[in-house]
């Protein structure tokens, strides 16, 4: 984005309402189906063709960004089946009890290519889990495989419940600015939002970039402002499958003419 001065009488100055303090928030928000398939995830990626990935200042300067991928991962297998470790075997045995025990011990973590949270934290069954590994996780387990209680396909919370807390704005890295695809969990033949988030610093004007995704899994994409109110203006390009354009202009300008001195 580049700001050109009219010519003539007056000129065009654009002022920057009050800057934004240093934040992390939602600038926008991308809406996919989820094509039915049996992979475990769907990558989005940023990537510098055709244009740069930039964020530019209100002087249109570029500013220094980290840009951060994102994977959304797909409900797939059954609730309990974890034994041969991420994708599951596809049937019971005794080696998914002794997977989710190491789990809820911490011996073993749940990879995050795949759903095996989702598939470990199978308690309560209603519900396909609760957000957290526990006990009551091993037990209803132990009724899948021993067949007590039918099977059911992968549901219920993709992620623990007990995620790390961010500290606070102060204690953050100065000069952090980021942008985040933020990861997601979809079922497949469905629909998944998937948030793009912003750690700025106070000084960005507007962004540009490009993201691919995978059209073999995603599509029907739909680009939003995450907060239609906050005067941002989005324009995002998504004619082409797998390919997403985005600019996005994130603070309002005060437009107002101003007479130029020599021509009064
Ligand atoms: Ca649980």
């Amino acid at each position: 984005m580049t700001i050109v001065p009219a010519g003539g009488v007056f000129s065009l100055i654009e002022a920057a309402e009050g800057e934004e303090p240093t934040a992390q928030k939602q600038i926008a928000t991308m809406n996919f189906t989820t094509v039915t398939n049996n992979l475990p995830n769907a990558a989005i990626t940023f990537v510098n063709s055709p244009v740069d990935l930039v964020t530019r200042d209100a002087a249109s300067n570029p500013l220094l960004t980290r840009y951060v991928d994102g994977l959304i991962v797909f409900a797939q297998g059954l609730e309990g089946d974890l034994a041969g470790r991420n994708a599951g075997s596809g049937t019971f045995e005794a080696a998914d009890v002794v997977q989710v025990r190491r789990f809820v011990a911490g011996l073993d973590t749940p990879v995050l290519t795949h759903n095996e949270f989702q598939r470990a934290d199978s308690a309560p069954a209603s519900v396909g889990g609760d957000g957290f590994l526990s006990a009551t996780d091993v037990v209803q387990t132990r009724r899948y495989v021993a067949g007590l209680d039918p099977s059911r396909s992968a549901g219920g919370p993709g992620a623990a419940n007990s995620g790390p807390i961010a500290p606070p704005e102060a204690l953050r890295e100065a000069g952090s600015r980021e942008i985040r695809i933020g990861s997601s969990n979809a079922s497949t033949g469905s629909r998944v939002i998937v948030p793009i988030e912003m750690r700025s610093n106070g000084d960005e004007m507007a962004v540009s970039f490009v993201l691919r995704y995978d059209a073999a899994k995603l599509g029907n994409a739909i680009v939003e402002l995450a907060d239609p109110s906050s005067g941002a203006m989005l324009t995002a390009n998504v004619d082409e499958p797998g390919v997403i354009r985005v600019l996005n202009r994130l603070r309002q300008r005060v437009v107002r003419r101003q007479r130029e001195g020599s021509d009064g």
